[in-house]
């Protein structure tokens, strides 16, 4: 017979791997990890990862693109969004004044999915 706390403990157990596969489930990839300086079009992927299929319908509620990487976090180029080239891809324009390494961090609200999706992807921009 099962004493009530092993149930009790069953039931935690589940509730956080419920809550543990909420968001990261989701991951933003780059289509291109390479970039040019200058006038630039990011475009990022979000992937469902236990099926391996892309999430079209995303809202995408935060954008920033600054040169974190490289110590210059206050240097941030604001990321305009543009209509998707296919389901599941979103593409930002921006201006990147500088080469080196920035960083894309970016928020989504995905339907079904009661947590907020976040990514973190570090982009080279090549003069
Ligand atoms: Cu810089």
């Amino acid at each position: 017979m099962l004493s009530k706390s092993t149930i009790v403990g069953a039931v935690i157990a589940v509730t956080i791997k419920a809550a543990l596969a909420g968001a990261n489930d989701y991951t933003f990839e780059p289509v291109k990890p390479e970039l040019k300086k200058g006038n630039a079009t990011v475009a990022v992927r979000l992937v469902h990862k236990p099926s391996g299929k892309s999430v079209a319908d995303a809202v995408i509620i935060q954008t920033r693109m600054d040169m974190a990487p490289e110590g210059m976090a206050q240097m941030a180029s604001p990321l305009t969004p543009q209509p998707g080239t296919e389901p599941g891809v979103y593409s930002f324009k921006t201006e990147l004044p500088m080469e080196g390494r920035w960083l894309l961090s970016i928020a989504a609200k995905v339907q079904g999915e009661p947590e907020t999706v976040v990514g973190k992807i570090t982009y080279k921009v090549n003069d």
